[in-house]
């Protein structure tokens, strides 16, 4: 029900864009914690995760969201489901920020703008990585974009340096709705520890594997468990599409699932702020990314 009274906003802005233009970095930097996992591949983000951020008197809440490719170039079923969902969520959000690079709009980003042309909201256009270009460049990325669409607003950043996010902060706030806060003021995220933890194993998969690997990979964190104070048992299975893959996962002797194991518990270890056994598992779900129900499996919401 929406609150009447005039004296805090609060809303939800959805983070959108083509793969890898820095959407879930922008996240990360936003809330000043790592509840969503990057990669310098695209393609990294599967799921909608929600970053909540708590002002005296409005609260923001960003949606990061799977990268947005035209449909005629996904390859799985999943990948399009990703997508179809991802663009019928911008339904249910307040505001969209839409995140392009430093460069002119590809065939990608037009096929984004001419859904933001029918959706009809408050539209941000965020042009991302100014730190990689001169400034003189930046007019004239503005103006291919400003030729496709009427923003609301245009802000170059920098999502990893954090550049001119305090502006596009009170530009979001001052579009957003007068409503009461939807999540108490400590939440961060309302996504669980326990997926919380199998993105960071995917995380870890997308560091040290290459080609089809890190996409045919969907982790499942099966136990979760206090087993003494400071000490939390987790037993995690990843899943591949071939017995091929879960080879290559494996590695000679045990070394890549052993590496990917090591780099997850100690970043696991430091996000729950106490000591963490992992017990890692490599099992074949044959070829889950053709199939709708795996939308299921991978708890996407
Ligand atoms: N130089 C520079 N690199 C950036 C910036 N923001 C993000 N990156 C890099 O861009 C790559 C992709 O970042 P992500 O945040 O994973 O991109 P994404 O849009 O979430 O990608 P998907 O989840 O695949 O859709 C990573 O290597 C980031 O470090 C930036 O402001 N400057
Ligand atoms: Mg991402």
């Amino acid at each position: 029900m929406r609150n009447e009274k005039k004296d805090f906003k609060a809303g939800f802005v959805a983070l959108i864009g083509r793969p890898n233009v820095g959407k879930s970095t922008l996240l990360n930097q936003l809330v000043g914690e790592k509840i969503t996992i990057t990669s310098p591949l695209p393609q990294t983000t599967r799921n909608i995760i929600r970053g909540i951020i708590t002002f005296e008197e409005a609260q923001v809440i960003f949606l990061d969201t799977p990268g947005i490719v035209e449909l005629s170039q996904v390859k799985t079923v999943i990948d399009k489901e990703l997508i179809k969902e991802t663009l019928k969520n911008l339904e249910g959000v307040d505001i969209i920020a839409f995140i392009v690079n430093s460069s002119p709009p590809t065939a990608n980003d037009r096929f984004i703008l001419k859904d933001l042309k029918k959706i009809k909201k408050p539209s941000f256009l965020l042009i991302n990585k100014i730190d990689k270009i001169k400034e003189a460049e930046l007019n004239s990325i503005k103006e291919d974009y400003e030729s496709f669409f009427s923003f609301t607003k245009i802000i170059p950043i920098s999502a990893k340096k954090g550049t001119n996010l305090s502006i596009l902060m009170g530009e979001i706030i001052n579009h957003l709705p007068f409503h009461s806060p939807y999540y108490s003021s400590d939440f961060i995220t309302d996504q669980p520890e326990r997926l919380l933890v199998a993105e960071l194993i995917r995380e870890k998969i997308f560091n040290f594997t290459k080609q089809e690997i890190p996409y045919s990979v969907m982790v499942k964190v099966d136990e979760f468990e206090e087993r003494r104070k400071g000490l939390i048992y987790l037993h995690a299975t990843i899943f591949t599409e071939h017995s091929s893959q879960k080879g290559i996962l494996v590695g000679k002797s045990g070394k890549m699932i052993k590496k990917i194991g090591e780099a997850a518990r100690s970043e696991i270890e430091k996000r729950l702020g106490c000591q963490v056994y992992l017990d890692l598992w490599i099992s074949v779900k044959r070829n889950w990314r053709h199939h709708k129900d795996s939308l299921k499996e991978i708890e996407y919401k």
